[in-house]
């Protein structure tokens, strides 16, 4: 049974890689903290705030994005962080060699249900000469040197890469500490389980309804297999599945978004669990694109996502 601590300094060769991953961590083991608490606490419920996309704030959101921003710009390592929560980046007053884009509450329309939610996270090398800017920021995903999720499940669990394959650790919430339960994770090729928010439907494109259709029609359609259908609304959880069960989720582009970008972001949730995918041996593209390639236009870009089962992903675009 290895610590996490213990993985990273047999694993990870950077010792400032190893510093921002325990950083960034054990903030979440606080975070995972104050969600178990829920009402008892006073932090359930709106902060009265919207982000920089439009969205009202949860309380949650904030107190989340408050402990990873203030943990992070006080390590050594850290040159930036963008967080979902905040408007621009914000830059370290350290000329630390990490940017650290996050998601602090990924789901967070699942907290007041006392359902799955996750903090996400990407770790880029600093790029430009200091004081960092957005422009340092925006990187391709492939220049990701490690990536990851917290998921505040039944058990905490943290998953990430360091571009060495995709290791899980559970929370032992007696010692305060991650634990490897699964190394090199892989997802199968070929899946009969899918997630998609159905209730978009009529707004995706026709492609994307076929494909669908298809799906649902099961042994009876062109596919000749039954297929099962799962939505956690929360990207966090549906990825944690497919990780551990094998699975295709599609967030796609429709036509309420005159930009046809999708709802996902792109540096907090389509770059960090797109590597986690192509680790494991899956793969993720929006309808067209293989995610890690795309030269990102500014930190809150948003992109159409389908990832997943190698196969079942071709299969999609292939629509
Ligand atoms: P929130 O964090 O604002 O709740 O959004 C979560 C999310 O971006 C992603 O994690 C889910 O997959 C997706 O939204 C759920 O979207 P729907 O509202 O369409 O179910």
């Amino acid at each position: 049974m290895r610590s996490l601590s213990q993985f990273l300094a047999s694993d990870v060769s950077s010792a400032s890689l190893q510093e921002v991953l325990l950083v960034t961590t054990q903030t979440c083991i606080e975070i995972s903290s104050a969600l178990k608490k829920g009402s008892l606490a006073g932090i359930l419920g709106m902060a009265g705030n919207e982000n920089v996309q439009g969205e009202e704030q949860k309380k949650l959101d904030v107190i989340s994005n408050n402990m990873l921003k203030s943990a992070l710009l006080a390590s050594p390592t850290v040159r930036a962080i963008a967080s979902e929560e905040e408007d621009d980046i914000v830059p370290a007053s350290t000329d630390g060699e990490y940017l650290i884009a996050f998601d602090p509450l990924d789901g967070s329309s699942n907290i007041d249900i006392n359902s799955m939610v996750g903090t996400i996270f990407s770790i880029y090398h600093q790029v430009g000469s200091e004081p960092a800017t957005e422009a340092d920021f925006l990187q391709p995903g492939k220049n990701q040197v490690a990536a990851g999720y917290v998921l505040y499940g039944p058990s905490t669990m943290l998953v990430f890469s360091t571009g060495h394959g995709v290791h899980m650790f559970t929370l032992d919430v007696e010692q305060g500490e991650f634990i490897l339960t699964r190394e090199n994770v892989k997802v199968d090729t070929e899946t009969q389980e899918f997630a998609i928010n159905m209730s978009n439907q009529r707004f995706w494109s026709e492609a994307m309804q076929n494909y669908v259709n298809d799906l649902v029609a099961g042994k009876d359609g062109s596919r000749g297999k039954n297929f099962n259908m799962r939505w956690v609304a929360a990207m966090v959880g549906d990825v944690h599945r497919i990780l551990c069960r094998g699975g295709i989720f599609i967030y796609p582009w429709d036509s309420k978004d005159p930009n046809k970008a999708g709802k996902l972001r792109l540096m907090y949730e389509a770059n960090p669990m797109g590597m986690l995918l192509e680790q494991a041996g899956g793969k993720a593209f929006t309808h067209t694109d293989r995610i890690l390639d795309i030269q990102p236009d500014g930190i809150h870009q948003r992109v159409a996502v389908v990832l997943g089962a190698a196969n079942e992903v071709d299969k999609c675009l292939s629509y």
